[in-house]
């Protein structure tokens, strides 16, 4: 997959496999809405590239990336779901709530994949500025929605 000299968007086709009758929840964070919102056309565009089928693709919002392991875990549970992809930006801050956020969700969505033995992607930037985030999301070091289908679709073709 990408490394910090090429782009989020870049990927091998090794893996790559048919999801036509694949279903995905995608979980949205609402703080950072530009960013994420450009997450998610990256990674729904994505999916349906290579072959998911619209009325397969769930969408779902929560208030902040502290909440996409909650709702991650709400989406797992339902049996009918192959993969949950959890899309969200936390932008370095002044205080240590940059940290505290970005711990939880990690462990967060670890915990709910290994829970429910399906992947469960993390799709979260973690930048110091929101340039940084907008250079991630749709600009110049391409899309970490992209990149979050990719990995679910590759963790499918396991
Ligand atoms: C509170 C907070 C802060 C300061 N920053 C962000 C952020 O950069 N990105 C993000 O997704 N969420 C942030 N939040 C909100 C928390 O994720 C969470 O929604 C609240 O702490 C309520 O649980």
């Amino acid at each position: 997959m990408a490394t910090s000299l090429k782009s989020l968007s870049e990927y091998s086709s090794k893996n790559i496999v048919d999801i036509s009758a694949k279903k995905f929840a995608l979980v949205v964070s609402e703080w950072n809405e530009e960013v994420t919102e450009a997450l998610y056309s990256g990674a729904y565009q994505t999916l349906i590239q290579h072959g998911a089928k619209k009325e397969n693709i769930i969408r779902k919002n929560v208030p902040g990336s502290f909440e996409l392991s909650l709702a991650a875990q709400w989406c797992a549970q339902d049996e009918t779901i192959d993969a949950v992809i959890c899309l969200g930006c936390v932008i370095q801050g002044e205080t240590r709530h940059f940290d505290f956020i970005c711990d939880a969700v990690a462990h967060g969505i670890t915990n709910v994949s290994l829970k429910y033995n399906k992947p469960v992607i993390f799709g979260v930037l973690t930048p110091n500025t929101q340039q940084q985030a907008l250079d991630r999301a749709g600009g110049k070091h391409g899309n970490k929605g992209d990149e979050a289908a990719i990995t679910a679709i590759k963790m499918l073709g396991f």
